[in-house]
C-alpha cells in the first residue's frame, strides 16, 4: 500500500536507522510499499525512514530504457567511492520542490543484503550514484540540505515549516 512521506522538519528524518537483522514477511511488505509509495510520487529512490520506518532499507529503480529495474538494499554500505566528485541539482520526496546543487562521488560501489538474504555489490556511476549516495545518507538522518551553507538551509527549512501549517489546515477546516 501507498505510505504517506514525512516532511521535514521531522525529528523521524533526523534518526540513524537500525540495521535489518532478519528479512521477516513485514520487511518484504515495507519493501513492496515502499516501491509502490516511490512509483507513486514519483520518485527513482526512497528510504525507509521517510515513510516513518527507522530500519535500514531502501528502493530505487535504476530505470534503464524504460524497462523498470526496482531494487530493494538491505543495510547498504558505501564501500569505495571515487576521487572524482559530481555535482547534482537534488530533491527530495520529504522536501518537495526545493532543489540545490549538491556534490558527491562520481562512482561508488556499494554493498547490500538483498530481499532473498543474499549479499549484492555493485558499482553505481551517474544518477544512480548519487540516488543511492542520497538514500544512504537518510539512513543515517542526513538529508541534501545539510550539505548546503546554513542561511540556505535555514530558508528552505522555514518553507517546509510553512507548507506543514498550510497542510495542517486544509485537514482540519475540512
Ligand atoms: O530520497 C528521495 O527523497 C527521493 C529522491 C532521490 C534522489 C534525489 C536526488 C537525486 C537523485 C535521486 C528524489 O526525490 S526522486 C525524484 C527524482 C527523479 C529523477 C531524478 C532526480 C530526482
Ligand atoms: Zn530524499
Amino acid at each position: 500500500m501507498i505510505r504517506s512521506i514525512l516532511i521535514h522538519p521531522d525529528p523521524r528524518l533526523k534518526k540513524l536507522c537500525d540495521p535489518v537483522t532478519e528479512i521477516t514477511g513485514e520487511v518484504r511488505q515495507l519493501a513492496a510499499d515502499m516501491l509502490e509509495t516511490m512509483y507513486d510520487a514519483p520518485g527513482i529512490g526512497l528510504a525507509a525512514p521517510q515513510v516513518g520506518v527507522m530500519r535500514r532499507v531502501l528502493v530505487m529503480d535504476c530505470i534503464k530504457e524504460g524497462t523498470p529495474e526496482p531494487m530493494v538494499l538491505i543495510n547498504p554500505a558505501v564501500i569505495w567511492a571515487s576521487e572524482d566528485q559530481t555535482v547534482y541539482e537534488e530533491g527530495c520526496l520529504s522536501i518537495p520542490d526545493q532543489y540545490a546543487d549538491v556534490k558527491r562521488p562520481a562512482e561508488v560501489q556499494v554493498r547490500w543484503t538483498d530481499l532473498h538474504g543474499v549479499e549484492q555489490e555493485r558499482q553505481f556511476a551517474g544518477i544512480w550514484a548519487t540516488c543511492v549516495q542520497h538514500e544512504i545518507d537518510h539512513l543515517d538522518g542526513k538529508l541534501f540540505i545539510d550539505y548546503l551553507g546554513p542561511l540556505k538551509r535555514q530558508m528552505i527549512t522555514r518553507k517546509m515549516e510553512k507548507l506543514k501549517r498550510e497542510r495542517a489546515r486544509e485537514l482540519t477546516v475540512r
